[in-house]
């Protein structure tokens, strides 16, 4: 690994002419946002913000900056933002009852609190909640573990349904952290670097990165390539921007993607077109694969999927090993993820970019290393308790890849106290009752309202603090704090910047100092003294001080360069190959075999409907739910005037044709129903849709609305996630139908 930063930019602060502070930064959270870190310009006068610019010496994002960055400004002195400590009895939790206390009063109600649960039930019936890869995310492994003791960290969307999927397939058949195209993020000159090749094809496949920039992948470097030549390839049952232009659309029926992958499989195979070399060489099981696809033709999946069959036989041959031509590269999104047969989907995409020989090579699809800093291990529980972890037994996959708690199996632990009693909760960067880290949220509300004693950090009041919490502890923004952040959390870490402290708000505290400040507080034997200290430790895997990187802001860094499985580069041990039992990419799954799953990829159609066939005639159409929008991220920014003015309502897109048939016109209220719940969206008549598909928002909650139980911000009325049936999930214990459920739709 190298890196390397331009030493012509910019200093980290400067002072025009007017007294204006100008601090050059990088963005990541809160508000959230995945893992990018956009180069910013702060532009300070009096110690108050008073405009956000792009940086246009940040070396991949080059000046350009979303909606929700540039309103900063309207976030940060926000008046209904938190900016004390405030705690509230426990009788009136849902009423405003608010009152304002010092952060050493909050502090010891917490200390108290969580001695006393301790102390009678066990560090283990503590949970500790967090959401999205936000900066929280960074820090919450270690305050679960290192400052409160507990094994239990809980991220709550059933099945682990974003990113479990994907990063099991990657895991277990590489032994690799996340894969995505290579658009030469970590090189100096990114896509116009000369160790960089363009790109034939981008495979873009249940992701509209421009909206979402997902999981610390820059989504507008796909137009610089684009611009530079390359095709799209897109496999989306809504048409966008993108797909517009693109080389070929293929607009699936939602949840057939399984069947696409698995023909696509059956093409590159049949016809020859994979790399013989690196299959002979590097992988695990071919002739077994060759064995299992050759039932999956692509009449059947043209069949399944509702497209035609030639469309398919395209697509395959495009993505085949072409020795004289140039790479294509895999981008795949969360609807990969958001359905039960999601891993065995991604196994057939990392087997599909395996066996045509285009893993990391210079264009293809880029192999992550092992994180170089510690998130979650640092862990000083002893082996029994960490062992008590929710869901482990039952789903022995979450040890190896996530340290966490099963989803669905907590909220079955909050309800029937078993496999013992939960008594504390700490939100920690999740607002799971409006529609995100949840499906049926009116029962985690309900579980919820049972504990004990419970804290949450937060920037605004939202709903589940409304209702459940006893103390709400204010957080800074990017603005406000020091950190780092690294793209992808450090898994495809091309670029690492640092956050730097322009101006102060209220009485917030980042998470890294909430963390240090409760390691304390809580925890006689808690390793660290300063955030400072924690930053330094953070980065010694990439080789320099939290001081160098602050003063350079950003850094490029090659990850290990192309061809890393040659090099040594993946495995733990430093031997070539990849980190698998068998050292190859493993096609036929000694990992999935292990865990007890079919070791080869197969489709199942979804099951809330083969198994229920009496739904079909009820609810003909399918509902995917929670496509990004520019305005929001998850459920936050609500309240933010310029941004909630472009997108004021949840909406629902129905096909014109469809809604003629049900009498809705655009601007309708609806109410979407299935056999899990009814609730109600705005239509938004559209031609971008399939006529068999509805697609809801998600994050809906209204803070114009009362605050107080029942209405809790009106969070209740357009939730879609009680559409969504509890623990609808893949064998390992992944994957959940957030994109694929059975409903009908009227005028409300
Ligand atoms: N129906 C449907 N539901 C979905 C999805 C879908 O596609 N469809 N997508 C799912 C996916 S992929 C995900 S990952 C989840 C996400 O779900 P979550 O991440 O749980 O999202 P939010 O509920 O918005 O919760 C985040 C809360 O944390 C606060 N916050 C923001 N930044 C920070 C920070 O840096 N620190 C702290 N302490 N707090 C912060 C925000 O104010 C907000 O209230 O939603 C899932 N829900
Ligand atoms: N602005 C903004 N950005 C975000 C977020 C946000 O809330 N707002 N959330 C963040 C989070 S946590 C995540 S996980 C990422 C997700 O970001 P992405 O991975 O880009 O995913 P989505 O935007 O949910 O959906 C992408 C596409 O999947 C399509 N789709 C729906 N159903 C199916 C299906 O069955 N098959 C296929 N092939 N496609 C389908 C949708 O039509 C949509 O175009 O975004 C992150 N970034
Ligand atoms: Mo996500």
């Amino acid at each position: 690994m190298s890196l390397t930063w331009n030493e012509e930019c910019s200093p980290m602060r400067q002072t025009l002419e007017d007294g204006t502070e100008v601090v050059r930064t990088c963005a990541w959270s809160p508000p959230g946002c995945h893992a990018v870190g956009c180069g910013i310009r702060l532009f300070v006068k009096d110690g108050e913000l008073v405009k956000v610019e792009g940086d246009p010496e940040h070396p991949l994002t080059r000046g350009r900056l979303c909606p929700r960055c540039l309103a900063l400004k309207e976030y940060v002195y926000h008046p209904d933002r938190l900016i004390y400590p405030m705690k509230r009895d426990r009788t009136k939790r849902g009423q405003n009852a608010w009152e304002r206390c010092t952060w050493d009063e909050a502090t010891e109600l917490i200390v108290k609190k969580t001695a006393e649960i301790k102390e009678t039930w066990g560090a283990e019936s503590i949970i500790v909640y967090s959401g999205t890869g936000r900066e929280a995310v960074r820090y919450a492994f270690a305050l679960t573990s290192q400052a409160i003791g507990s094994p239990n960290h809980c991220y709550a969307q059933s099945g682990w349904s974003c990113m479990g999927p994907r990063q099991t397939a990657m895991t277990m058949l590489l032994g690799s952290a996340y894969l995505e195209y290579d658009y030469g993020g970590g090189l100096p000159k990114t896509w116009d670097d000369s160790a960089f090749v363009l790109p034939e094809y981008v495979l873009l496949w249940g992701k509209e990165p421009l909206k979402s920039n997902p999981d610390g992948l820059w989504g507008h470097a796909l137009i610089e390539l684009m611009k530079r030549g390359t095709k799209l390839l897109v496999v989306d049952p809504r048409r966008n921007w993108l797909t517009t232009r693109s080389d070929q659309h293929l607009q699936i029926r939602p949840n057939t993607d399984g069947a696409l992958a698995l023909a696509l499989l059956h093409i590159v195979i049949t016809e020859g077109l994979v790399d013989e070399e690196f299959v002979e060489k590097w992988c695990y099981g071919y002739e077994e694969l060759k064995g299992r696809v050759q039932q999956y033709t692509p009449a059947w999946a043209a069949e399944k999927c509702g497209i035609a069959e030639d469309e398919i036989w395209a697509l395959g041959r495009k993505l085949g090993y072409n020795k004289d031509g140039r790479p294509w590269g895999l981008c795949i999104g969360v609807a990969t993820d958001q359905n039960p047969n999601g891993c065995q989907l991604v196994q057939s995409l990392v087997s599909l970019a395996a066996i045509t020989g285009y893993l990391d090579v210079p264009g293809g699809t880029v192999v992550g290393v092992p994180m170089q800093f510690d998130m979650n291990s640092d862990s000083p529980l002893p082996a029994d308790l960490v062992n008590k972890c929710i869901g482990w037994k039952e789903y022995p996959i979450l040890p190896v890849l996530l340290n966490t708690t099963h989803p669905d199996l907590t909220l079955e632990a909050l309800e029937t106290g078993k496999p013992y009693p939960i008594k504390m909760a700490w939100f920690d960067s999740t607002n799971l009752l409006s529609p995100t880290c949840s499906a049926q949220p009116k029962r985690w509300h309900d579980a919820l309202r049972r504990m004990e004693f419970v804290v949450a950090k937060e920037a605004f009041m939202t709903p589940t603090v409304m209702a459940l919490a006893d103390v709400v502890l204010p957080i800074s923004t990017w603005a406000e704090h020091d950190g780092v952040v690294m793209t992808n959390q450090g898994c495809q870490m091309g670029i690492v910047g640092a956050l730097n402290k322009a101006i102060e708000v209220g009485e917030c505290k980042s998470d890294l100092e909430a963390f240090i400040h409760f390691g304390k507080a809580l925890n006689p034997n808690f390793k660290w003294e300063t955030a400072q200290q924690y930053l330094d430790h953070d980065m010694e895997g990439v080789g320099v001080t939290w001081d160098d990187l602050s003063e350079k802001v950003v850094y490029t860094n090659d990850i290990g360069g192309y061809h890393k499985h040659e090099r040594g580069l993946i495995r733990g041990d430093g031997e070539v190959g990849f980190g698998t039992a068998t050292g190859r990419v493993e096609l036929w799954s000694l990992g999935y075999q292990n865990l007890g799953e079919d070791p080869l990829p197969y489709y199942e159609d979804t099951r809330l409907v083969a198994q229920r066939p009496e739904l079909a005639g009820e609810y003909p159409l399918t509902l995917t739910t929670g496509a990004r929008y520019f305005a929001s991220f998850h459920s936050e920014h609500r309240q933010i005037p310029s941004l909630r003015q472009l997108t004021p309502d949840p909406l629902v897109e129905i096909h014109p044709d469809t809604a003629a048939t049900l009498g809705i016109k655009d601007g309708d209220e609806v109410v979407i129903e299935n056999p899990w719940g009814s609730i109600k969206q705005i239509a938004r008549v559209i031609p971008t849709v399939r006529p068999d598909l509805v697609s809801a928002a998600h994050g809906w909650w209204f803070p114009e609305k009362d605050a107080e139980e029942p209405s809790l911000f009106g969070v209740w009325e357009a939730n879609v996630n009680q559409l969504i049936p509890h623990k609808e999930i893949g064998k390992m214990g992944f994957g959940a139908p957030y994109k694929c459920l059975p409903c009908k739709v009227y005028k409300a």
